[in-house]
């Protein structure tokens, strides 16, 4: 392996990062205990400052002491921390060049030791700590203050996974958002500029006019969605990415059925900063905090119960009987202890909540032999990059401590492309893991497909089973049908645990929450058959029924709005916010506001939908009889043009096209009316009637 070709350091870069050191461990100590510490004298550890304080490495404040030698605190800049990791490198890559003149001297022979950036060796004493990209306490202290001078960056759900596991080690060796060179290596190649092996784009991309007022060499804070400052960013490279080619290059087509090209696309920001992150804080989780670890935590773990070999097992779905066995015996066949570790940061749109899935994991837990398996939360944003994604899980799982990785059919697939097939062969992460597998540093376990043998009550490899047998599964299509029409779900697929849990999640559609939207000409009946609608569901009970009636809520929720265009859409999309939360939280919303335009309809839809059904149903009374019933005089009003922009006479109406029901009011009993609306519901199984 050639000597990488890293800068030389010189013996005064040396002093300075002793003293960048220093400063970081002991940032209270008085002038004279740093010079000792360093060997110095007071004179030469003054200049030593000054170059530091010039640079901006160092930041000097007079502590107003009437000691002489406290007169002043120091505190290391993020520029001084940044500085003080590229030394730490560079020095360690001098001292690498000592050893070996010294060794071939000694022995005649180049060393074969391979350099620190590209070896997984390294990592290979499972239980030794891996470096993070944290100061210490005291430093973080004084940065956190500092930082308040910065320019911001408030990241978003992603950006805060990413840099989470950035700064507790989880993607060493990386240490910051990727630099343009770095990019583009793993983009092309899979590889970092100095070839280290790395598949995914760790970027910050932010937007066009955040990135115009930065500057290169600038520090920013990277704050969480409160405003809570968690680490800072060194510029020191800023561009606009080629945004089709990384989507072809690392997701295998520019696609926006895949996720992750989707989110390239509509949510990342155009232009990328990379740079050195200093690490000030993790961001704080209020949920199942016991079940979150750090790289070096779980490494801590294994290190105290003594486990030398871990099957680390990636999930984004419940476990269920298959699972469990199939684990088990990875573990068992590896000789290794076994670590369950979902993935709870962001997942495929539409997977099970997190919430929902560490509970089942949970109860999972306990049918583990005790004391072989445990399990920790990853809070990693997964890019359902397929290949790619295999092996960045394989160099997270190594550096959280882990000798092995379970690699599966489809590992981290993203389902089908916009033509309906599938964007990765089913063993094409496998082959791409097994490519790498030396260098990743991290042996691929085989996922063996394990289906039920009915005549045998036991679960066995699909490529054992005897010929003859009769073999039971239960697919996840099938799965969600029967949790969605409350139908059984056998003991031998899953445990009734799981099953519980899962069933408190996704309650038959009968006591799902969901929205009942009228929409039609104002005086056509909608609030008279809406409440007649009310009064039948609480006749019937189970759920809490809430209705938001079009001019109940212009009173309470829209009292400042008109009738343009841009304030009927605003009252309609804030009724439609009240309804996704009573919807989600598994009551009935019925909404009766007058909705003239389909496209906001339509949003109101969408946004309901994540949570629960939306049947529109439009009270198709004309325009004729509502005008000639004027039940509140407003159309005489709006024929005089007292009213301006009256729905039907001044203002458009887009007619529902396809609406879940249609109902006619002319010469029909309000009642029946509302009779009608109920069977739709019970048609499609939202009420048992
Ligand atoms: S919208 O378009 O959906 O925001 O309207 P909505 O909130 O349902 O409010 C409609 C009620 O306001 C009264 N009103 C008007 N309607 C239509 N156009 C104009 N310009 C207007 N001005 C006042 C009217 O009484 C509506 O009540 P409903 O219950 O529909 O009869």
């Amino acid at each position: 392996m050639p000597v990488p070709a890293l800068p030389e350091i010189t013996d005064e870069e040396e002093k300075l990062f002793r003293l960048l050191r220093q400063l970081d461990v002991a940032p209270e100590a008085s002038q004279r205990a740093i010079a000792s510490a360093l060997g110095v004298s007071l004179g030469h550890l003054n200049a030593l400052l000054k170059t530091a304080a010039d640079c901006g490495l160092v930041k000097i404040t007079d502590r107003q002491s009437a000691d002489r030698r406290q007169r002043f605190a120091y505190t290391i800049t993020t520029r001084g921390a940044a500085e003080k990791r590229r030394l730490t490198d560079a020095f360690l890559a001098r001292k690498r060049r000592e050893y070996e003149r010294l060794h071939a001297e000694l022995t005649g022979q180049t060393p074969t030791i391979v350099p620190i950036t590209q070896r997984t060796t390294v990592m290979q004493n499972n239980h030794a700590p891996i470096p993070e990209l944290f100061v210490s306490y005291e430093s973080s202290q004084k940065l956190k203050k500092e930082a308040a001078e910065l320019q911001s960056w408030d990241l978003i759900p992603r950006q805060i996974c990413d840099l989470e596991l950035l700064m507790n080690g989880g993607f060493h060796p990386l240490k910051g958002f990727l630099t343009e060179e770095d990019y583009n290596g793993v983009v092309e190649n899979m590889r970092l500029a100095d070839g280290t092996l790395w598949p995914m784009p760790i970027t910050l991309d932010v937007s066009e006019k955040f990135a115009e007022g930065i500057e290169i060499g600038q520090d920013i804070a990277l704050r969480d969605q409160e405003g809570v400052i968690l680490g800072t960013l060194t510029v020191t490279d800023r561009w606009t990415p080629d945004k089709s080619r990384e989507a072809e290059m690392v997701f295998g087509a520019d696609d926006i059925a895949h996720p992750a090209v989707n989110y390239l696309h509509h949510t990342a920001g155009k232009v990328y900063l990379g740079g050195p992150v200093t690490g000030i804080q993790p961001p704080v989780h209020y949920d199942f905090k016991m079940r979150r670890d750090t790289p070096n935590e779980l490494r801590a773990f294994f290190r105290k119960l003594g486990w030398r070999r871990i099957v680390a097992f990636q999930t984004r779905n419940p476990l269920h009987r298959a699972h469990q066995e199939l684990t088990f015996r990875a573990a068992k066949d590896a000789a290794a202890n076994l670590l369950i570790h979902p993935v709870v940061g962001l997942t495929k749109p539409g997977d099970v909540d997190h919430f929902t899935r560490v509970r089942c994991y949970e109860a999972v837990l306990d049918k583990y032999p005790a004391a072989t398996t445990t399990m920790s939360l990853l809070n990693l944003a997964m890019r359902m990059a397929g290949p790619r994604e295999a092996v960045w899980h394989g160099l997270i799982r190594r550096n959280h401590g882990c000798t092995h990785m379970i690699v599966g059919r489809d590992h981290a697939g993203p389902g089908k492309n916009s033509a309906g097939e599938e964007f990765y062969g089913p063993y094409d992460a496998q082959s791409l893991f097994r490519e790498h597998q030396e260098e990743i540093g991290i042996e691929m376990v085989d996922f063996k497909h394990m289906v039920y043998v009915e005549d045998r009550a036991q679960y066995e490899p699909a490529d054992e089973v005897a010929e003859g047998s009769t073999v039971l599964n239960i697919s996840g299509t099938e799965l969600r049908r029967r949790l969605r029409e409350g139908l059984e779900i056998p003991e031998w697929f899953s445990f009734p645990e799981v099953v519980r849990e899962l069933r408190r999640r996704y309650p038959p559609r009968s006591q799902q929450g969901f929205t009942v939207f009228f929409t039609g000409f104002s005086g056509s009946g909608k609030s008279t058959i809406a409440n007649a609608l009310m009064v039948k569901l609480m006749e019937m009970g189970g759920r809490p029924v809430t209705l938001l009636d079009g001019d109940i809520v212009r009173k309470n929720l829209s009292s400042e709005l008109g009738f343009s265009k841009e304030h009927r859409d605003l009252n309609i999309r804030r009724i439609g916010y009240v309804a996704s939360e009573i919807t989600k939280n598994g009551g009935i919303a019925i909404c009766a506001p007058i909705a003239p335009y389909a496209m906001t309809r339509r949003a109101v839809r969408e946004d309901i939908e994540s949570f629960g059904a939306f049947v529109e149903v439009h009270v198709a009374t004309s325009i004729e009889e509502c005008e000639r019933r004027d039940r509140k005089g407003l159309y005489k009003l709006a024929r005089e043009g007292k009213i301006k922009e009256f729905t039907g006479i001044s203002d458009p109406y887009d007619v529902p096209e396809d609406p879940e029901i249609r109902v006619e009011t002319e010469n029909v009993e309000v009642d029946h009316c509302a009779h009608q609306v109920l069977l739709k519901l019970e048609q499609m199984g939202l009420v048992a009637v």
